[in-house]
């Protein structure tokens, strides 16, 4: 068997340029991987100190073996561009800190001349600011860095968010100005950039297959290699406040506004990602790529994107929609990675309103119901219930899961039994649909909940593919 790629530059020799926020998979097979290849191509300032901020587990196993891992590329069979699996060693993050376990050396790394980007992968729950989360530990690297003199700095936020950086910049000016520090909200105001990115690559999270599949490729023993697809897009608004690496000849798109590129992978593929999640869990389904070869999902996945989200997508892309959803299903095919629908329907809460709700939001301005989101809601309300066709049971990983199954119980109000179960079923759309957290100015929107509940009771007494066929 051939051995992997190893780094083609010596890893005891590059310095740490990049500090990033929240070192899962994610983070190691995209921006890890473009620091890489600018190590490789002989920018020798861009290795990345990476910083955990709740787990301690991955810092631990990346210690135990130099911050070294392994990159497991798969194709998805004849005609991909990968056929089978390549194992890539990558040698970009130098160095790991648990953040709760040494928080001095977190912020001492921000405030360091030498880092002059950070990256962030929080998830979008993170954009609160919260004691111990990621935008207090950014004040505190702030406050750090202007005692230091140690200059601008670029913040990269690589969540699925629509306007991250914006969203970023706003969130730190808000922390900022409650801690009254005024040089602080000055140095926010002035001297950070934070580019809109769009990010984007499927990374499944790694099980025992993906540590045995390391060891068979490489004979190397990994404790926590990742697997993903060959498919990597980066798109980066290109205002950086102090330099950067030449990621253009990695394959970087640099332009002037992300809002486009963005809206076009939140809205089909993310939105995709969530609707098989919601339909296809209780349904019984385990990977995407079982969900995506159902005809009946599948059916339903092109529906909504024709219907109710390609056509609202901006000018700039909409030529290439029909080859992007083309792409989009060979890569949610691809057999190879195993992704997990349960993994994808974490946080519903945090990501529906990004994902689904600024195209239902335009289709009712304009006086039309979105049929298919309606169902993709539909699908959410009874996932939420946690339980599925063939009476198997989940929890739900969301931070307001507790508001949501209190919203949930009080619909199966004292009358329940003289109503009726449809009736019961209607309340439960109610009670979600009036949340306002997650719908905003659509909660309790009658035309809507109209469709949806018709969809919630089509789904609970036909099943996923008896509603959709
Ligand atoms: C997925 C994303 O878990 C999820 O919610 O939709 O992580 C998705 O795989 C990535 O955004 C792909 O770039």
């Amino acid at each position: 068997m051939k051995g992997p790629v190893r780094p083609r530059y010596d890893p005891r020799e590059v310095r740490v340029g990049i500090v990033h926020l929240g070192i899962g998979n994610f983070h190691r097979a995209h921006q890890a991987v473009y620091a890489d290849d600018a190590l490789a191509a002989g920018e020798r300032d861009w290795a990345i100190c990476g910083i955990n901020l709740r787990s301690r587990d991955i810092v631990d196993r990346l210690n135990a073996q130099d911050g070294l891992y392994t990159l497991l590329v798969r194709g998805a069979g004849e005609g991909d561009a990968v056929s089978g699996t390549r194992a890539r060693v990558i040698g970009a993050l130098r160095e790991a800190i648990a953040f709760a376990a040494e928080p001095k050396r977190a912020t001492a790394r921000l405030a360091d001349p030498a880092v002059r980007i950070v990256t962030l992968t929080i998830t979008e729950k993170g954009y609160a600011d919260g004691v111990g989360g990621a935008i207090a530990l950014l004040l505190d690297g702030l406050a750090a860095r202007i005692a230091a003199r140690a200059g601008p700095l670029t913040l990269l936020s690589c969540d699925n968010l629509s306007g991250n950086g914006d969203t970023l910049r706003e969130v730190l000016a808000q922390a900022a100005a409650r801690r009254g520090d005024r040089a602080l909200a000055g140095f926010v105001a002035e001297r950070i950039e934070c580019p809109n990115t769009m990010v984007d690559r499927i990374v499944p999270a790694t099980g025992q297959a993906d540590i045995d599949e390391a060891l068979a490729l490489t004979g190397l023993a990994d404790a926590c290699p990742v697997a993903t697809e060959p498919f990597t897009q980066w798109v980066i608004e290109d205002r950086f406040a102090a330099g950067r690496p030449d990621w253009a000849r990695d394959g970087v798109a640099f332009v002037r506004d992300v809002a486009p590129f963005e809206a076009m992978k939140l809205r089909l593929l993310n939105a995709a990602h969530s609707a098989l999640a919601y339909l296809g869990v209780p349904a019984g389904l385990d990977t995407v790529d079982r969900a995506i070869a159902d005809p009946a999902l599948r059916g339903f996945v092109e529906r909504m994107w024709r219907e109710d989200l390609a056509p609202g997508l901006p000018a700039e892309v909409r030529d290439a929609v029909p080859g992007y959803c083309r792409a989009l299903l060979a890569r949610f095919g691809n057999p190879a990675l195993g992704h997990r629908l349960r993994q994808i329907a974490i946080d519903g809460s945090q990501k529906i309103p990004m994902r689904w709700l600024p195209a239902a939001r335009a289709a009712l301005a304009q006086g039309a119901v979105p049929d298919a989101l309606a169902v993709a809601i539909a699908g959410w309300i009874r996932f939420l219930g946690g339980r599925g066709e063939g009476g198997e049971a989940w929890t739900i990983d969301d931070p307001l899961a507790a508001a949501l199954a209190q919203r949930l119980d009080a619909a199966f109000a004292a009358d329940s039994l003289a109503t009726g179960p449809l009736a019961v079923l209607d309340r439960r759309v109610d009670a979600v649909l009036g949340f306002e957290p997650v719908f905003g100015d659509l909660a309790g929107h009658a035309g809507l909940a109209a469709r949806v509940k018709h969809w919630h009771r089509r789904l609970h007494v036909e099943g996923t593919r008896g509603a959709l066929e």
